[in-house]
């Protein structure tokens, strides 16, 4: 690429019968392009796009759209000077990845010995935890490690499971490389471990700190299980609750224990105010806080309505939406909206409102159906309208510590929308988040580990850094403003927000990996990549 002009593409490839948008940096309206083929014969040319500038890019970037063009084969872009790298354009081209966003959840099982890989180890984690401040341990044993930590956290494991499930409804019988059934089977496993007696849910099990950059069978600290929180038994209760109808073929003794275990985290937080986790002096490893847990009751609501039928559930959700949308905003936190249909770890109310829309015909009153599909639309317009005036199509007007989950889970929503309205703009919004994480952003990067020609090397994740060899297959957490840790305070001062990202091990706000990163990511190739 010449000095002053840069062709960011997606680094997997296009399908030849999809909208395929390139980005130009130092490009002019109307500025001519042409597709190379490998043999360098010019096989399309088109005109650059008025440039574009907003927040987050801090610098105009112009479109390259040559979708009409349907070769298949390995291309170049090639302006005067400057040309990208090559790419395919085909199909088949994401089924590698996708096995590898998947493979990444079986490579972070806790407590088994992983076998075959270059991380494969030793079971890890084995020993019994204390329970925090009761003098008590317990033998919980399973699940997914979190992150670039070792800790097992249910607030995260269940947005988790959720995103997975969700593909699997859209690749489930089509994609045959991968069992996601069983694999979330193994979460679901663990999680039920993490259930108090009395229905409450613990909100983690992990060492009291986090370890150096070992591998995991190596942390042999004390476990601990932290005090049980509203938002694990309520995230709780809603994966299981709708992870049962998954296995009730299958296994059908294993559905019945999930709804049993749901239903009586649900009966728990009947009968307790909320539970806000924060973590206890002696605990330093992760903590998933959160100051509204409205959104986590009304999905284990929805959740649970939908899988028993029982019309209180479906009224109280009804209620909590509702007084959470009367709610004042607090004007010296506009974040802190009253309410949001949201996917994130710290928002799950649009997983209720996606299983109450995903099964209308249990709904008898269809003014909620109108409400709720409504909202979703609200939503997704507001998302619509910033990826519309991005200079990279990103769907964020702040880019936050975990921004490319972020722009996942902002494409579920646009998904969501486009499958409600048949409205293809939806879904072509949701595509350009997509390419972003592939390639089309100003650092000419690909996101995904192991993936592209210009990728991620040195993410945060304890088991690649101890090995020295970068584990395949995980979403960097991305671009994050606000320099949240000593690298990016080093070497990220003035950059643009979606410069913000730097590839080394030590930047966890920016390079860290996480389970419910690559879930929604999963989702997204799913719908876009897959078919
Ligand atoms: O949501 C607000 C947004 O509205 C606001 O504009 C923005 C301003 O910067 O802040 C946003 O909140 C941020 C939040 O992430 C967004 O999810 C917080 O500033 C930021 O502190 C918070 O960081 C969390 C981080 O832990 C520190 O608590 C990340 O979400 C979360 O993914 C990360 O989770 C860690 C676990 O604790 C441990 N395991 C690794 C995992 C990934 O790094
Ligand atoms: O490795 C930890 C990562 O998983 C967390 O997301 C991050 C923020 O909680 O903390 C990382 O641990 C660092 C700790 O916060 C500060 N000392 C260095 C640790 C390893 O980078
Ligand atoms: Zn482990």
């Amino acid at each position: 690429m010449s000095m002053n002009k840069s062709i960011f593409i997606n680094q997997i490839g296009y399908k030849p019968n999809s909208t395929k948008i390139a980005y130009v940096r130092g490009g002019l309206k109307d500025e001519v392009f042409f597709i190379v083929d490998n043999k360098g014969v010019s096989v399309y040319s088109g005109k650059l796009n008025a440039p574009v500038e907003d927040r987050v890019a801090g610098e105009p970037i112009c479109t390259a759209d040559f979708s009409e063009f349907t070769g298949t084969g390995e291309y170049r872009i090639c302006m005067d000077e400057a040309a990208s790298s090559v790419f395919p354009i085909g199909n088949g081209l994401f089924d590698d990845l996708y096995y590898s966003i998947l493979n990444y959840f079986y490579l972070s099982r806790c407590g088994e010995n992983i076998e075959g890989e270059d991380w494969s180890h030793d079971a890890c984690h084995t020993g019994i935890a204390e329970i925090y401040g009761t003098g008590l341990t317990k033998n919980v044993q399973g699940g997914w490690h979190d992150a670039g930590d070792y800790g097992r956290y249910v607030v995260a494991g269940a947005k988790t499971i959720m995103d997975l499930l969700l593909a699997y409804e859209v690749s489930g019988t089509k994609f045959n490389r991968f069992d996601i059934l069983k694999e979330v089977r193994f979460e679901l496993e663990w999680m039920l471990q993490m259930q108090r007696d009395d229905g409450a849910v613990y909100h983690k099990i992990s060492c009291y700190h986090f370890c150096p950059f070992i591998l995991p069978q190596l942390e042999t600290d004390k476990l601990v299980l932290a005090p049980v929180s509203t938002a694990a038994t309520a995230d709780f209760a809603g994966c299981l609750a709708y992870a049962a109808q998954f296995y009730e073929e299958s296994d059908k003794a294993f559905a019945e224990t999930l709804v049993a275990a749901a239903i009586k985290a649900q009966d728990y937080l009947d009968t307790h105010k909320d539970e806000l986790y924060k973590n206890p002096p002696e605990i330093t490893t992760g903590g998933y806080g959160d100051w509204n847990v409205m959104d986590e009751r009304y999905f284990a609501l929805c959740s649970l309505y939908v899988v028993t039928g029982k019309k209180a559930y479906l009224k109280k959700a009804m209620e909590i939406r509702k007084t959470a949308m009367g709610q004042p905003i607090d004007e010296t936190a506009p974040w802190k909206r009253p309410w949001i249909d949201a996917f994130s770890w710290g928002c799950v109310s649009a997983y209720g409102t996606e299983i109450l829309l995903k099964n209308q015909d249990k709904i008898e009153d269809k003014t909620i159906i109108d409400d709720l599909k409504n909202a979703i639309i609200k939503e997704a317009d507001r998302i619509y309208a910033v990826v519309e005036k991005s200079a990279f199509g990103t769907g964020f007007e702040r880019a936050f510590w975990g921004s490319n989950g972020h722009v996942s889970d902002l494409a579920h929503m646009l998904l969501l929308a486009n499958e409600l309205t048949g409205n293809n703009k939806y879904y072509e919004a949701a595509k350009k988040q997509f390419d972003y994480i592939l390639g089309c952003n100003p650092l000419n990067l690909c996101y995904v580990t192991g993936f592209g020609k210009n990728t991620v090397q040195n993410p945060h994740h304890r088991p690649s850094g101890a090995i020295g060899k970068c584990m395949p297959g995980m979403l960097a957490g991305g671009p994050a403003e606000g320099l949240m840790d000593e690298v990016a305070k080093k070497h990220l001062q003035n950059k643009a927000p979606l410069q913000s990202f730097v590839d080394l091990q030590g930047s966890y706000s920016t390079n860290e990996v996480a389970i419910y990163w690559n879930s929604p990511f999963v989702y997204l190739v799913a719908k876009i990549g897959l078919i």
